[in-house]
């Protein structure tokens, strides 16, 4: 069989902003001979970043699993210590918990917006419990106000993985400003991005004191050994790309959102397949497109037949990977139907600036042809 594209398409295909403006910003780099240890760029990108998710503090690090790891250490969850996250996330989300001693416990998503179920997790809270991690999955918000209410309640320290969330609203106001703090992503598959990179984004002004001494192994701004730290740092070469990113930001949304509503007409009527919805009246970045069907699989196999290189984010559900896996009655102690249900489901197909109308309409063929009963996919 021929395939429909000669060659790959992916879902993390990396976008890329203006090059002169990147190799300017490098150059400016190699002219100062200032690479690393919180720069010139990273101070720019870092003030950038914080403009943007329209919070106070904003501490650039090397990726987000590393934010993700400070963030919570420097919030006060220590060994020991259990956070509730969901299971339908980055396996990124538990592992930084388990890394610094914390023990993720697994709670169910509602099917509307795959985000944390807030009724699931207080059922989940005991007095072991220190905190709580949202996921924005796929960009769409998680429950702040539910999540925030039931942290104040319980006395629990509350952050978002906003790995996947730059650039989208909760009630109209930019994600980053929300809980003790919250984490972005701007890796090389992220819409916008840093080659690798991330930031703790923070209105707390000790949390980011912390944050920023533990980024660089635990020195402070008087170079006082404060915390116990970590190397998360951000390189100059990571933010000359992130502030170019930056520049075409509205860019990549609007052509995200282009290729989300051509996937949305191209798959209208294809029978037994939903394409997963940015929350109603909120600003989204449409980084991902998300297909929800009983024949995941097929259609995925049917794809790469074609060269086309989907992902089942998130699949499997990470209280189905080790090292959670064979500790289930530690880190799951409640059965999650709504994940498992999903996560066999789910299929997030090509975007961003190097997909166009032919590509999305050569997939959405592909897809409906997936989908045909077995009789009439053998006559098509
Ligand atoms: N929390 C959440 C909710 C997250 O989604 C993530 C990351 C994190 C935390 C942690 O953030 P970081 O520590 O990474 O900053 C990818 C990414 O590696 C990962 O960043 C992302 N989530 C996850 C959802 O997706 P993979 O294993 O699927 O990526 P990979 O390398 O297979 O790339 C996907 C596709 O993109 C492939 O077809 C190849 C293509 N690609 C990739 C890269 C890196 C390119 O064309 N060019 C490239 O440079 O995890």
């Amino acid at each position: 069989m021929q395939p429909l594209f000669a060659e790959h398409l992916h879902v993390g295909r990396p976008n890329v902003g203006d090059r002169g403006r990147f190799l300017d910003r490098i150059n400016g780099a190699l002219d100062r001979l200032w690479l690393a240890n919180n720069g010139p760029l990273v101070q720019e990108f870092e003030a950038q970043v914080a403009a943007v998710a329209q919070a106070r503090y904003c501490v650039p690090v090397a990726n987000a699993t590393v934010g993700l790891q400070i963030a919570a250490k420097a919030a006060g969850i220590g060994p020991g210590d259990e956070v509730i996250v969901p299971s339908f996330t980055s396996p990124a989300t538990p592992h930084a918990m388990e890394w610094i001693g914390a023990v993720p416990i697994f709670a169910d998503v509602d099917t509307e917006t795959v985000t944390l179920d807030p009724h699931h997790v207080e059922r989940l809270i005991t007095p072991r419990t220190k905190a709580i991690i949202g996921v924005h999955v796929f960009g769409r918000p998680c429950h702040i106000d539910e999540l925030s209410a039931l942290a104040d309640q319980h006395g629990l320290i509350l952050l978002f993985d906003a790995a996947q969330a730059l650039g989208c609203t909760y009630h109209g106001r930019p994600i980053g400003g929300f809980g003790d703090a919250e984490i972005f992503s701007f890796h090389a598959t992220k819409y916008l991005n840093s080659f690798e990179g991330g930031a703790i984004v923070t209105n707390d002004p000790d949390l980011a004191e912390a944050a920023r001494a533990m980024r660089n192994l635990g020195l402070d701004e008087h170079r006082e050994q404060t915390y116990l730290g970590i190397n998360g740092r951000m390189t100059e070469a990571s933010a000359a790309m992130g502030l170019t990113s930056l520049e075409s930001m509205q860019d990549f949304i609007d052509v995200n959102r282009r290729n989300a509503m051509l996937y949305q007409d191209g798959l209208a009527g294809v029978p037994g397949v939903t394409l997963r919805r940015q929350a109603p009246g909120e600003r989204a970045n449409h980084q991902y497109v998300v297909i929800e069907t009983d024949a995941r699989d097929a259609v995925h196999d049917l794809l790469l037949e074609h060269n086309v290189l989907s992902r089942k984010y998130f699949y499997p559900g990470c209280h189905d990977i080790e090292p959670y896996r064979s500790k289930r009655a530690r880190h799951t102690p409640l059965p999650l139907p709504r994940t498992e249900a999903l996560c066999d489901r789910v299929l997030s197909l090509p975007t961003g600036t190097s997909i166009g109308p032919a590509e999305i309409a050569g997939i959405c063929d592909i897809i409906r042809t997936a989908c045909l009963p077995l009789r009439q996919r053998l006559a098509a």
